[in-house]
């Protein structure tokens, strides 16, 4: 359309200049062939009027009539002659041909002829007047009237005239041809130039825009990436985000486009038992944090099928429809086999990433057998996300450190995908991150993602610094983006969250008092226990054995909470299969052992220890029931329990005792903060809770529901789809210009 509209404006003045090049020429071009012609007949006429002289001037000295008007008349045979006349020195007509007008004088004759272009109009059609006088010694000053006919002057003036205007017709096809070519090869040469520089192509390319460009080539991208975070900022100010604000955003800023999650953890599983197959949900922070937006968005959530029964309910395409109540999306399922499990999961995953990225102090494991199970399994998953996907285009969620290499092998495969990848775990500086034997592997299989998210700056600049320092690639601090053979990443911090309870969920509750009677009575405890809880999947990286060591410092410390502090541990078991993690087990249950035998005494233990997985509901009961929760994380992405808690507590009552390397104490920060590592300082932390006042309590707790609230799951997905739509909507525009560009003829 702008080529057309840049052609028309070149066209319509060159043909409006072409018709008045037209108005004007051709007239005078008619004035011009006139003269010329009555130049020629004039020197025509004079030769006529010479030969004919000596004859007439004769004919006249002997007095002849006869003769004088056979001379005439046989001269007025030439075709181009219309008549010829002889005057006398008085202009007097002596003799003319028949042809000769009667109505035409000498005196008008001669007039006639003294006129620039000496032309007559007769009703027999125009004629050209020439004068000739003879020997005025011999003819007594007689003169000749030669009368041509200018019809054919006439003739070739008109054609003339066509072929000017044939030839200003062509003229001008020719001159709009040239300027639409013209136009058109420098306008996709503009358009294409502008894209590279747009792009940033400019720089890392042979390509350099013109000199006179680049100014404004960069000022333009400046100008654009400046609204865009203008945008982004403006967006945050939002209030509220909620299932159908997240609804409305993937229809309008995604178009409905499909959504595909990949995690390897499965968001249900399905399990036998003496009752027959049972639905489990594993207790997994980013299962709680993505099963609200794949219920929101209705797309594919493809993940490892890993519960004993799992096989038996999927279709032929290892899908099942979930929530198996109502179901609102797909899960595919992808089968791995025990050597792939090994390698991949608990080998390079758990052995070497986990601890690589958490500062737990517990060694990574390098396999070289496990990298490539690790590669064979993210190369599965890749190949799976490739079959779901219902267009070339859609929008992968791809979560976390189990999927390291999988952005990079999805966007080989599907080069229009928009790949979200987020990270849910810390991600630690460069030199602790330089002794993964395969860095550089891992982080060029990271920035195949159009974003890489993780929970909070500090991440996302160690993730910075770490390519910095191991790869060649093209940082732009200012915007926070990565640019990396040629493909562009932004890297951004979304703080991860809780879907915050409905009213009616909140209302469906036991009411606080009941909770406790119930927990109270289930744990056999007397009414004025002070009860702490601590919830966690049973890993070293969440200091259990630390929260353990400032309870017995508590007990030590403050003789006073002997026999009326319990602290509940409720611990889900997870990757028992690896020695870390068992020998973890054995020092907890240790420790536990020693406190109570400690501080026990008949009927009271100080410390309860639940090695189980529990539901939602015994969770929220026990956190309504509890004086305060424990979160003592040695180091943490986020930490949604610490959340969990204060969505628990509607009566605005209960204390958050929350470790400073958890990322979620950049948030919380109403909470009290300690240092796992500190076990005094801890200690205190809890005699603080135990003795905090209500009016106090209430303040805190209200205010950290707020930000809760507030900066809940579908804020965190919210945001970063948002940024995926306007990520692809640049796309979509840049496409659109190169394909005019290119021209209709290109493939898209
Ligand atoms: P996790 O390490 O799994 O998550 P966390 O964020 O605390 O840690 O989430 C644990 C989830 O499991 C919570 O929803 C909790 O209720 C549940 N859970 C814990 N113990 C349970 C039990 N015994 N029974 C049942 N459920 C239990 C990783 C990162 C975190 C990050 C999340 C989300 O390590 O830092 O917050 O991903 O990104």
């Amino acid at each position: 359309m702008k080529t057309l509209q840049l052609q028309l404006r070149f066209l319509i003045p060159l043909l409006v200049s072409l018709v008045i090049a037209a108005l004007v020429v051709l007239p005078l071009m008619d004035q011009l062939t006139l003269r010329w012609f009555s130049r020629d007949l004039n020197t025509r006429g004079t030769a006529v009027a010479n030969a004919l002289s000596d004859s007439l001037e004769d004919a006249l000295a002997s007095g002849s009539a006869q003769r004088l008007q056979m001379l005439i008349e046989r001269a007025a045979r030439d075709e181009r002659l219309v008549a010829i006349a002889l005057c006398s020195g008085t202009n007097q007509l002596l003799r003319h041909s028949a042809a000769f007008p009667p109505s035409l004088s000498c005196a008008e004759s001669k007039r006639v002829a003294r006129e620039p272009e000496q032309r007559l109009e007769l009703r027999t059609g125009a004629v050209h007047v020439g004068v000739f006088a003879l020997n005025p010694e011999r003819s007594n000053g007689a003169s000749v009237v030669l009368l041509h006919d200018l019809s054919f002057v006439e003739r070739r003036s008109q054609d003339t005239r066509q072929y000017l205007i044939a030839f200003i017709v062509v003229l001008g096809f020719v001159i709009a041809l040239v300027t639409v070519v013209v136009a058109q090869l420098s306008w996709r040469g503009w358009v294409s130039g502008m894209n590279a520089i747009l792009r940033g192509e400019g720089l890392i390319r042979p390509f350099l825009p013109p000199p006179e460009l680049q100014p404004v080539a960069s000022e333009v991208r400046a100008r654009l990436r400046d609204l865009e975070d203008e945008f982004r900022r403006s967006q945050e100010l939002v209030m509220v985000w909620d299932p159908e604000r997240l609804r409305a955003l993937l229809h309008t800023q995604l178009r409905g486009d499909q959504v595909i999650v990949v995690s390897n953890r499965e968001p249900y599983l399905h399990e036998h038992t003496d009752q027959g197959i049972v639905v489990r949900r594993p207790a997994s922070g980013l299962v709680t944090a993505v099963e609200p937006v794949m219920r929101a968005c209705s797309g594919t959530w493809i993940a490892h099928g890993s519960g004993g029964a799992d096989r038996d309910v999927v279709d032929t395409h290892d899908r099942i429809g979930v929530p198996p109540e109502s179901p609102e999306y797909h899960l595919r399922r992808i089968w791995l086999t025990e050597q792939e499990e090994q390698g991949y999961y608990y080998g390079f995953a758990n052995e070497g990433m986990w601890p690589l990225c958490h500062v737990a102090h517990v060694r990574p494991v390098f396999r070289e057998s496990d990298w490539e199970q690790y590669r064979i399994v993210n190369q599965r998953f890749a190949d799976a996300v490739v079959q779901e996907a219902r267009r070339e285009d859609p929008v992968v969620l791809v979560q976390d450190y189990h999927f390291a290499l999988l952005p990079q092998m999805i966007a080989e495969k599907l080069p229009r995908a928009t790949i979200l990848t987020f990270w849910h775990i810390p991600w630690p500086n460069p030199e602790s991150f330089g002794i993964c034997p395969w860095r550089k592997e891992i982080l060029q299989g990271m920035l195949g993602s159009t974003i890489l998210g993780f929970h909070t700056r500090f991440h996302c600049k160690n993730f910075i610094e770490t390519v910095d320092r191991y790869l060649e690639a093209r940082i732009e601090h200012e915007h926070s983006s990565i640019s990396f053979q040629g493909s562009e990443t932004l890297i951004e911090s979304y703080p991860i969250s809780i879907e915050w309870p409905t009213q009616a969920e909140v209302e469906s509750w036991p009411a606080v008092a009941e909770c406790r009677r119930r927990v109270f009575e289930r744990m056999q405890l007397p009414p004025d226990t002070c009860l702490a809880v601590g919830v966690d999947r049973f890993d070293y990286t969440k200091g259990i054995l630390e929260r353990l060591r400032a309870v017995e410092g508590l007990l030590e410390r403050y003789p006073q909470w002997r026999g009326k502090f319990v602290f509940v541990q409720v611990a889900a078991p997870t990757r028992a299969a690896l020695d870390e993690y068992r020998n973890f087990r054995d020092r907890i249950q240790l420790a536990t052992d020693r406190i109570n035998q400690r501080f026990g005494t008949q009927g009271y233990q100080p410390v309860h220890l639940l090695i189980e997985h529990h539901g939602r509901e015994q969770i929220n009961e026990l956190f309504r029931a509890a004086q305060m929760c424990v979160v003592t994380s040695l180091h943490d992405g986020m930490n949604l329990v610490s959340k969990e808690f204060v969505a628990a507590r509607d009566d605005e009552q209960g204390v958050l005792i929350l470790s400073r390397f958890a990322g979620a104490a950049r948030e919380l920060t109403e909470a009290l903060i300690v240092n796992p590592y500190h076990v005094e300082e801890s200690a205190d932390a809890l005699h603080r809770a135990a003795t905090m006042p209500p009016a106090e309590q209430r303040e805190r707790m209200a205010s950290l529901r707020m930000t809760v609230r507030e900066y809940n799951v579908y804020r965190w997905a919210g945001r970063m789809l948002a940024d995926a739509g306007r990520w692809r909507l640049r796309a979509r525009i840049e496409a659109r210009v190169q394909r005019h560009a290119d021209g209709p003829t290109r493939p898209a």
